[in-house]
């Protein structure tokens, strides 16, 4: 071989290379962009529909924080904040101190969490109806999940005693949470 062919078929090479991994990071650029739009786009569909405001990538606050949704990023069953531990699968994983409701069971989905000791109308974050599994990690307050019935009328679902759990409300409780008194 002579060192112009050489050389040619060197250059040729490496533009190959050049072409293929343009290729492949676009395509992951890609799919990476259209995943955090998705997300993005969740995100801001509740924000339209029930104020509120974007705390990071997955999650909107309302109140200065009194109230936290965090949804779960696109292809995951759990929502977590940037940053948080990830917990063994079928773990609760409400910060310490506020009130978490889930959107399925076993705290997978979107997962609302409450500090302010007050009633809360699950329909302010549209959240009503949803619920099936929850985690009350307040120190020592309990929490009251309560359904509505009729005019200014709510029958008790469940109490949420502080520290506690469950996974997966009773067929005749779940997805019917309407109002919660935090504590
Ligand atoms: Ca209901």
């Amino acid at each position: 071989m002579n060192i112009h062919r050489f050389a040619r078929r060197s250059a040729k090479i490496a533009a190959l290379a050049v072409t293929f991994s343009a290729t492949v990071g676009g395509g992951f650029a890609h799919a990476s962009t259209s995943a955090a739009s998705k997300l993005d786009r969740e995100v801001q569909a509740v924000i339209s529909e029930f104020g509120g405001t974007k705390l990071s990538a997955n999650q909107v606050a309302w109140d200065d924080g009194a109230v936290v949704m965090t949804l779960p990023r696109p292809g995951e069953e759990r929502a977590l904040a940037d940053g948080e531990k990830r917990s063994a699968a079928g773990e609760a994983n409400c910060s310490d101190g506020y009130s978490c409701l889930y959107e399925h069971a076993n705290w997978d989905g979107r997962r609302l969490q409450f500090f302010t000791c007050r009633y809360e109308n699950l329909s302010d974050y549209g959240f009503q109806d949803q619920t099936s599994s929850w985690h009350n990690n307040q120190n020592t307050k309990a929490s009251v999940v309560e359904n509505f019935l009729a005019l200014g009328i709510y029958e008790p679902l469940w109490t949420a005693q502080p520290k506690t759990a469950s996974s997966q409300v009773a067929d005749a409780q779940n997805e019917k949470a309407d109002r919660l008194l935090v504590c």
